[in-house]
């Protein structure tokens, strides 16, 4: 099973935090983004994110990545307190691919990401880490094509993970 994940953090230590989740998926990775700054989407009060997209080749069930992830947040001791508020470390599990695009209506995990076809801090990482990407059938370049060239222009190369 193939996946893409949208790995995310503006608090603490933020560089080390992105690198432990590749250090975590040493042996899986297919690809990975470069590291960018973006500016933070939906609650803007706060402070610069990094963003970056692994995709990659696991043996587990969509669910359990997901919880792989979530222990990943859980060690980054990541609070849950607002919604698009800020986070130690988010792990997003977009879109899998199991022979196909797997759709889910789960509100556990609900594939593909249901806002990943908006978010340029998603997509530009996607798009970097896989050209020939698509979600729902479209290119990935496509979907950026449609946002505010002013938003995908604030997604900036800052490293490498
Ligand atoms: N994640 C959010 C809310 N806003 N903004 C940026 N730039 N990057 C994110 O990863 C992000 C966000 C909720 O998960
Ligand atoms: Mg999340
Ligand atoms: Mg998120």
């Amino acid at each position: 099973m193939r996946a893409v994940l949208s790995l995310g953090s503006n608090l603490a230590d933020r560089w080390s935090l992105l690198r432990g989740v590749a250090e975590e998926f040493r042996g899986e990775i297919v690809a990975a983004s470069p590291v960018y700054s973006t500016p933070p989407w939906g609650v803007t009060d706060q402070g610069e994110f990094l963003n970056a997209v692994l995709i990659v080749d696991v043996e587990s069930t969509p669910l359990e990545l997901l919880r792989r992830g979530q222990r990943l947040e859980d060690a980054a001791e990541r609070v849950r307190e607002r919604r698009w508020g800020p986070r130690t470390l988010d792990v997003d599990v977009v879109a899998v691919d199991d022979g196909g695009e797997l759709t889910s209506d789960d509100p556990v995990l609900t594939l593909p990401h249901p806002f990943a076809h908006q978010r340029a801090f998603v997509l530009v990482p996607w798009l970097a880490a896989d050209p020939a990407a698509t979600l729902g059938g479209v290119p990935v370049a496509d979907l950026l094509a449609r946002l505010d060239p002013a938003e995908v222009a604030g997604i900036v190369e800052a490293g490498t993970l």
